[in-house]
C-alpha cells in the first residue's frame, strides 16, 4: 500500500483537479459533436432544478434573479473542483481509489444524463470519453508524481532537464517551497525528519514525489483541458443557435401557397421527390465551419446607391408580408447529371420590397450580398426587381431554415445559380454596380452573371446499373428555373427521341418529374439519353461545356446492362 505522507496536500489535490477539468473539457467536446444536451454538467445542472423542492427554487430566482442558473452552474463545478481535489487525495493514496472516483462520478452524470427527457442511449457517450480519458490523465499524473525512488536517476537528481543538487532537493521536496524561494541548496532533503525517509514504498516500489513531473504533467493536462473547452464551447454554440431556432415562430404567409397538387410527384420509388427533404437537400458553400448566427443578433444593412440605407432585425424582417414559393435551387458547379440541385418550399419576404423601401438609384445594377462569414454573391438588380419571387428566406419546407441552409436568413432567387444569388446567412447587402464590385467566385474564374441553364437529368435505372429485361421504367427530373419546362424527350442507344410524360410544375421556378414508362428492354448494354425543352422554345444542347465558367451543358447519358 502506498502512502501519500510525501507527497504535499497542494500536489494531490492539483492531481484530481486537472483530472476533473480533463472529464469536463472532454465531455463538453464530445457533447458538441453528439449532442450538446448530453453535457453531463449542464444534465446534472438540469436534474438538480427538477428535484429542488419549489421554496428552494423560489428564493433562488428571488435571491439570484436571471443569473439563477449561473450561480447554480458555478455551484455544481465548485462542488466539482472540491470532489475532484479529494480524489486526487485518494487516488496518490492509492490510484484505484481515484479511479473508482472518477467512475461514480461518471455514473452520476450518466443517471443525470439519461433520466433527461427525451435522452437516447447515444446521451452517455460524452460522460464517458470525458471519465475515459480523465482515468488516462489521473493515471498519467500520478505516475509522473511519483517516480521509482531507486530510480539512480531520480535520487540522484538526475531528472530530465533538472540539474544537479537543484533535481535531488526537487525529488525529496516534501512541502512546497514558494514560488519566490531560492533553489533549495544541496542536501536540502536534510530537513526532513531522518525518521520518516523522503520516499515511499508501494508494494516493493520505492515511489518519490518527483514536482517536476507534476508540474510538466499539469500544464499538459491544462492545455488538453483548455483544448477541448475551448473547441466544446465552439461546438455547443451551435446548440444555443439551434435553440434559438428552435424558438423560431414562422408567421402566416399573406396569401398562403395551395398545397401541392397530387400530380407534382409521380412517387416513383428511386425518382428525386418533388419536394427535397432537408437532409438530403445539397450544401454548397465555403465555410469550413457552419456561421452560427443568433436571429437576435442577426440584422441586415442595406446600403451602397440607394436613398435611404436600411437596417433590418429578424423582428423588422417577419412584421413585413410573408411570401411563399416553390423554387428550385441549383449550382454552378452541378455536371450534367449530378447532384447539386434541390427544391423546397421557401418562407421569406420579397427582397425587391425591402429595396423599394431602400429606393434603388436608377444606375446600380448589381447587389452584393455578404454572408455572415463574409463570401459574397453579386446579383443583377432587374432580375430581382422583375416581380419573380427573389425572397429573404427565413423558412425552408415549413420549418425555419436550417444552419446549414443559412440560418436565420438566405437570398433565393428563382433562376439563377447560387453562387449569384443564393447568399445563405445573408447579413449586408451594397447596392452597387458589376463594373464596381466583385462577388466572391468572379475573380476564381467564373462568369459574374449565372443564369441556370435549361437541364435534365435520368434517376432511374441507375447509370450503371443492371436491369431484367422487359418494360423498364425510366425517370428523372429536368428544369429551366422562371422559365418552365415544356418537354422532355428520351432515346436509346441513339434510336428516335420518345416524348416522355411530364408531372405537374406549381410554377416556373421548380423542376419537374418525367417519366417514360413503356421502354421495352432487351438483353444486352443500353445508353439512355434525355433532354429538356423549356418554355422559351429552347431545347438543350448536347454539346458538353464544363461547369465553370457558367454552368454545364449536355444531354445526361447513361448505360445499362439489361439481364
Ligand atoms: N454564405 C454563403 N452562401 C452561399 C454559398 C457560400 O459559399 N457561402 N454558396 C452558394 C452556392 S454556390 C450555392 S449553389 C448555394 C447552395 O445552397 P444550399 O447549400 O442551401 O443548397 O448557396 C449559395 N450561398
Ligand atoms: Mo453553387
Amino acid at each position: 500500500m502506498q502512502s501519500n505522507r510525501r507527497v504535499p496536500l497542494w500536489a494531490s489535490a492539483l492531481i484530481g483537479l486537472v483530472s476533473g477539468a480533463v472529464a469536463v473539457a472532454v465531455s463538453l467536446l464530445v457533447a458538441g459533436l453528439v449532442n450538446p444536451a448530453a453535457f453531463p454538467v449542464v444534465a446534472v445542472g438540469n436534474a438538480v432544478v427538477d428535484l429542488t423542492p419549489a421554496p428552494l427554487k423560489e428564493w433562488a430566482i428571488r435571491t439570484f434573479g436571471e443569473s439563477d442558473k449561473t450561480v447554480l452552474l458555478a455551484g455544481i463545478l465548485l462542488i466539482l473542483a472540491a470532489v475532484a481535489a479529494a480524489l486526487g487525495r485518494a487516488a496518490v493514496r492509492d490510484l484505484r481509489y481515484g479511479l473508482a472516483g472518477l467512475a461514480g462520478f461518471g455514473l452520476v452524470g450518466v443517471v443525470a444524463v439519461l433520466t433527461r427527457p427525451g435522452s437516447g442511449l447515444t446521451d452517455v457517450v460524452p460522460t464517458l470519453a470525458g471519465v475515459g480519458v480523465a482515468m488516462l490523465a489521473l493515471r498519467w499524473l500520478v505516475r509522473r508524481s511519483l517516480v521509482p525512488a531507486d530510480d539512480p536517476a531520480v535520487s540522484h537528481g538526475g531528472v530530465p532537464g533538472a540539474v544537479g543538487a537543484a533535481g535531488a532537493a526537487h525529488v525529496t521536496g516534501a512541502a512546497p517551497l514558494p514560488e519566490t524561494s531560492p533553489e533549495p541548496l544541496p542536501g536540502a532533503g536534510e530537513r526532513h525528519d531522518p525518521s520518516t525517509p523522503p520516499v515511499m514504498r508501494a508494494g516493493n516500489d520505492l515511489r518519490a514525489f518527483d514536482r517536476r513531473g507534476l508540474l510538466t504533467g499539469a500544464v499538459g493536462g491544462v492545455a488538453l483541458a483548455g483544448i477541448a473547452g475551448l473547441a466544446g464551447r465552439a461546438l455547443s454554440g451551435q446548440a444555443e443557435v439551434s435553440v434559438a431556432r428552435g424558438a423560431v415562430l414562422l408567421p402566416r404567409p399573406a396569401k398562403p401557397l395551395a398545397a401541392l397538387p397530387a400530380g407534382v410527384d409521380l412517387r416513383i420509388k428511386g425518382l428525386s421527390p418533388f419536394v427535397t427533404p432537408d437532409n438530403d437537400f445539397y450544401r454548397v458553400d465555403t465555410a469550413l465551419v457552419v456561421p452560427q448566427v443568433d436571429p437576435r443578433d442577426w440584422t441586415l444593412t442595406i446600403h451602397g446607391m440607394v436613398d435611404r440605407p436600411v437596417e433590418l432585425t429578424f423582428a423588422d424582417l417577419m412584421k413585413r408580408a410573408v411570401v411563399e414559393a416553390d423554387v428550385t435551387l441549383c449550382c454552378v458547379s452541378n455536371e450534367v447529371g449530378g447532384p447539386y440541385i434541390g427544391n423546397a418550399r421557401w418562407l421569406g419576404v420579397s427582397l425587391a420590397g425591402v429595396l423599394r423601401d431602400a429606393g434603388v438609384q436608377k444606375d446600380a445594377d448589381m447587389l452584393l450580398s455578404t454572408s455572415a462569414d463574409g463570401w459574397t454573391a453579386g446579383t443583377p438588380v432587374d432580375v430581382v426587381m422583375d416581380g419573380r419571387d427573389a425572397l429573404l428566406a427565413f423558412g425552408m419546407n415549413g420549418r425555419p431554415l436550417p444552419v446549414d441552409h443559412g440560418f436565420p436568413v438566405r437570398q433565393v432567387v428563382p433562376g439563377l445559380y447560387g453562387y449569384v444569388s443564393a447568399t445563405k446567412w445573408v447579413t449586408d447587402i451594397k447596392v452597387t454596380r458589376f463594373d464596381r464590385d466583385e462577388a466572391y467566385w468572379t475573380p476564381r474564374g467564373w462568369s459574374a452573371k449565372g443564369p441556370i441553364k435549361t437541364e435534365s437529368r435520368i434517376d432511374l435505372p441507375r447509370d450503371g446499373s443492371t436491369v431484367p429485361a422487359g418494360k423498364t421504367v425510366v425517370a428523372g427530373v429536368a428544369w429551366a428555373q422562371h422559365k418552365g419546362v415544356d418537354a422532355v424527350e428520351v432515346r436509346v442507344d441513339q434510336g428516335q427521341w420518345r416524348q416522355a410524360r411530364l408531372a405537374e410544375a406549381p410554377t416556373a421556378d421548380t423542376w419537374r418529374q418525367w417519366v417514360l414508362d413503356d421502354w421495352d428492354a432487351t438483353p444486352g448494354s443500353h445508353t439512355i439519353e434525355v433532354r429538356a425543352t423549356d418554355a422559351t422554345g429552347y431545347t438543350q444542347t448536347g454539346d458538353r461545356a464544363p461547369i465553370a465558367p457558367d454552368g454545364a451543358t449536355g444531354w445526361h447519358t447513361i448505360t445499362v446492362e439489361v439481364a
